[in-house]
């Protein structure tokens, strides 16, 4: 089926006002209009080897109205300035054209750079390069390389933003001198700082090659904690746990411990359990008292057929002994 024409052409109408203007979005601020000076500097560009027509004749040059500096310049510089769909710019051209018209007839010389002079001075629309917001203060890093040339200076030459720096990629810093991850400063004196970017291995680095890949296990202040260890990867590392033998560790395994855990002990180079039982001495003092090595530690029971009490293991009574003879080896909540 199709539309009627005049159906389709409706709801193309509808589309569009529904969708956002695009416009909208990209609102020239006040300082961006203002840049109608600009313009005006190729106009006179264009118009600078133009003259009356025929060239200016030794009575023209004596006369006031030489073509450089005349209104009829003026005039034919002003017109190129808007598009004639341009509403805004022939707005502000309407009602700013007898400032411009004072510059060109008075105040060129003076003040040559007419940005500054209109822009800036007069309708405070636009700051000077290198400064920024309301009162035209210096960015951040000052005005002649804001965020020492690594970063844009929030409201750079306008009347907006706060002076902050947005740095370029690779620097950080609030004045974009700084390095970020994966960059090595390359250059740093005073007012200059370069960052350059590390080989694609490095997660950091020290210089250009994968041979300056900073090894992050070997830190001054090591990126794993105590009871883990560093392990160095190629521009990385990882922290994994040390062995439950150890407390602190280099490395994997109880060979690499620091120290040991309470009952254990370093034996061949490793922690290893220690036999509290074949100490030379006892560990279980109590008379008749059996002893039995433990991961860590150790246990003291009476044999069977005997009684704990408070420093011995004396033999039960004949009709306990008959109840208790099934009993095992005691559990460690026998302790
Ligand atoms: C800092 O380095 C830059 C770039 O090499 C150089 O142009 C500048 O003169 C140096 N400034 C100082 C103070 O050394
Ligand atoms: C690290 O990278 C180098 C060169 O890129 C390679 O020869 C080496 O095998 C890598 N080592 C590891 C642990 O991945
Ligand atoms: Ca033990």
């Amino acid at each position: 089926m199709r539309l009627p024409r005049r159906a389709a052409l409706g709801l193309l109408s509808l589309l569009l006002l529904l969708l956002p203007a695009p416009e909208a979005a990209k609102k020239p601020t006040p300082c961006q209009r203002c840049r109608l000076v600009d313009k005006f500097n190729q106009g006179l560009v264009d118009t600078a080897k133009k003259n009356f027509g025929g060239g200016n004749t030794a009575w023209e040059e004596k006369t006031l109205s030489k073509y450089e500096s005349s209104e009829i310049r003026l005039l034919e510089i002003l017109e190129g300035l808007c598009e004639s769909s341009d509403f805004e710019c022939n707005q502000m051209l309407e009602a700013q054209e007898e400032h411009l018209e004072a510059w060109w007839l008075q105040l060129k010389n003076e003040y040559p750079d007419l940005f500054e002079w209109f822009c800036v001075k007069t309708l405070k629309l636009c700051c000077s390069p290198g400064t920024y917001g309301p009162d035209c203060l210096a960015c951040q890093g000052g005005s002649q390389r804001p965020c020492s040339g690594n970063g844009h200076c929030s409201g750079d030459g306008s009347r907006q933003g706060d002076g902050s720096c947005r740095c370029h990629v690779g620097y950080q810093g609030p004045l974009c001198t700084d390095c970020m991850d994966g960059y090595f400063s390359s250059l740093r004196n005073k007012t200059h700082s370069v960052c350059t970017v590390c080989d694609e291995s490095c997660k950091t680095c020290s210089g250009p090659t994968n041979r300056d890949c900073v090894d992050e296990c070997a830190a001054e202040t090591p990126p794993c904690s105590a009871a883990q260890f560093c392990k160095n990867a190629n521009g990385s590392y990882t922290c994994e746990e040390c062995d439950s033998s150890c407390v602190g560790c280099t490395g994997e395994g109880p060979e690499n411990c620091k120290e040991c855990i309470p009952g254990y002990a370093r034996e061949h180079g490793q922690c290893a359990d220690v036999d509290e039982c074949s100490l030379a001495e006892k560990a279980c003092v109590r008379k008749n008292e059996n002893c039995y090595n433990t991961p860590g530690s150790y246990v003291c029971v009476c044999p069977d057929g005997f009684e704990e009490t408070e420093d011995a293991c004396v033999p039960a009574e004949a009709e306990a002994t008959e109840e208790e003879s099934p009993t095992q080896l005691p559990a460690h909540e026998d302790l």
